[in-house]
């Protein structure tokens, strides 16, 4: 099922549910090249949401700023290639909402513990806002905030669950949105966290 949540922005309901135990294999293999680490942000705070990348570009952050790098800051080595499987993953996905010959070169992971949050920001950093940005979640339920053009316009509050993918283009790609403080709730596989992917067309 597609679940429309804006003109460009639609839910798919448990699209990664048939390849969640392969996604998470994959993410075990990743975090041994490229852990998971909290950054700081350019104001200086710590990131409660821990990451780590994959593809020709990571997202990565720190006090001089936000950018993308091909080089892993903690190791100095490459990040590690985009697995097949999440390509796949993400191009079907992205052409499920209409957007066909998406070709992400980055895959921003988030992890979230309980309590970790996303307050609200845009992506930006991106050269090309024409392309869209899927996400893919897995293990703990998290409550997502979908904005507006403006941060003070009011969000709704978007449940997204284990498997669950989204797809933001068009005039949705560049809206205000978070993620609320999440709750304990472990999953039977990942236990006290949620892992988010998300496919970018960065460089
Ligand atoms: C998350 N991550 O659940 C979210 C999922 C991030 C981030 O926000 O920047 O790592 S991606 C949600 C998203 C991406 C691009 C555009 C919009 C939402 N949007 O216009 O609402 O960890
Ligand atoms: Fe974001």
């Amino acid at each position: 099922g597609l679940e429309a949540i804006g003109p460009g922005a639609f839910v798919l309901r448990g699209f990664a549910l048939a390849q969640s135990a392969e996604l998470i294999a994959a993410i075990t293999e990743l975090e041994r090249r490229a852990p998971f680490r909290h950054m700081t942000t350019p104001g200086g705070f710590r990131m409660s949401v821990a990451l780590t990348n994959c593809g020709t570009l990571g997202w990565t952050t720190d006090l001089q700023g936000y950018r993308y790098t091909t080089l892993d800051p903690q190791t100095g080595q490459p990040w590690p290639d985009m697995p097949d499987a999440f390509m796949g993953l993400a191009r079907e996905a992205a052409a499920a909402a209409g957007f066909s010959g998406f070709v992400p070169d980055a895959c921003l992971i988030n992890r979230y513990v309980p309590g970790a949050r996303m307050s609200l920001h845009q992506d930006k950093n991106e050269r090309d806002f024409s392309a869209p940005i899927v996400s893919v979640s897995l293990g703990m339920p998290a409550v997502f905030l979908f904005g507006g053009h403006a941060r003070g316009d009011k969000a709704a509050r978007i449940p997204l669950l284990h498997g669950d993918a989204v797809v933001w283009g068009g005039q949705d790609r560049m809206r205000y949105h978070g993620v609320l403080p999440l709750k304990d709730r472990p999953h039977p596989v990942l236990g006290s966290q949620r892992i988010n992917f998300t496919f970018r067309k960065a460089g």
